[in-house]
């Protein structure tokens, strides 16, 4: 590249594929890691990068490949584009503080002073109005309705933990399914969640192996159900939270095909990952997985009349 450039993504047509390769770009007087791929057998690679590296020299460095000679038959690259608006929308954040930065950038790539601001997103507002009646062993709680934008509904907590058990949603469909290797491409993670019980993923059988569930927008999880065709061991199912991937269950010595793996406690995340250690054979491999999402969905609720109260002039689902 002439100039230097924030990259966005790219794209690799391999003609003899490689298997173990490395993305790098110069910046900063170094070469600078931006992907490490291990066990890719696409033929048409495609990588996000989420570095924020200005950069105008790029580097794949390839480490094993299927054949013996080396071959890329195209490279497409996507440098990040400018907006020429006076407004940006980012939409559904989070309540959380975020700092927002504006550079504004010339024909000759150079880069102004960035102007900075935060920005506050409030939580929805707490219900109001929360009453018990208790008779005998029975408890009935009522709320006021909150009309606010983007409100999905309420959850009702019982010394800590989520009831309502029987309005399980099971949302494995909606998400979008990855894995870190698959032993060829009619094994592919989307095989896992089509309910087809004949199909399953299988990974290529190199060791430890994740499976990802990505949401476009966070979920309540409460917990995982797997069916096996090749039994895995032992493994964790972690959450994502922010940048990091916590633990909220390690299994170990597990035999059984079928596997229900009820959390200690429902994580609110946009994604779920299952890191496979060891198993009954080197491959893992699941023909069916179900995520439930703990959550008294809103029309649920105003259906209960004993949940809720008050007019609802819109359904916001
Ligand atoms: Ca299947």
């Amino acid at each position: 590249m002439s100039k230097e450039r924030y990259l966005d993504s790219l794209e690799i047509k391999w003609h003899s594929i490689a298997i173990d390769y490395q993305i790098l770009a110069w910046s900063g007087g170094q070469w600078n890691l931006l992907a490490d791929v291990k066990g890719n057998t696409q033929a048409i690679a495609r990588h996000d990068i989420a570095s924020d590296l200005k950069t105008d020299k790029l580097r794949i460095s390839i480490i094993k490949t299927t054949g013996t000679n080396y071959g890329i038959r195209e490279v497409v690259l996507d440098v990040e584009s400018l907006i020429t608006d006076l407004s940006y929308s980012d939409c559904a954040l989070r309540a959380g503080s975020y700092a927002y930065a504006i550079t504004a950038e010339n024909i000759l790539n150079c880069e102004s002073e960035a102007v900075v601001l935060q920005a506050v997103v409030d939580p929805p507002e707490t219900p109001n109005g929360l009453r018990a009646a208790v008779n005998g062993p029975d408890v009935s709680l009522t709320w006021e309705h909150n009309q606010e934008p983007g409100l999905l509904g309420y959850l009702v907590l019982r010394n800590g933990m989520i009831v309502n058990k029987e309005q399980l949603n099971e949302v494995a469909a909606e998400g979008h399914p990855s894995a870190s290797s698959q032993y060829n491409v009619n094994n592919n993670a989307d095989k896992a969640i089509d309910r087809d019980p004949n199909t399953f993923w299988r990974s290529d059988g190199k060791g430890p192996t994740t499976f990802t569930l990505k949401f476009d927008a966070p979920k309540v999880i409460s917990s995982v159900r797997m069916q096996y065709v090749y039994v895995a061991y032992d493994y964790q199912i972690l959450y994502r939270e922010g940048d990091k991937w916590i633990s909220i269950l390690d299994v170990q010595a597990n035999r059984q095909a079928e596997v229900n793996h009820e959390f200690s406690y429902p994580v609110w995340t946009d994604e779920i990952r299952i890191q496979f250690l060891s198993g009954a054979t080197q491959y893992f491999g699941i023909r069916e997985l179900y995520l439930e999402e703990s959550f008294l969905g809103l029309e649920k609720a105003l259906l209960d009349a004993e949940l809720s109260e008050g007019d609802l002039t819109s359904s916001t689902r």
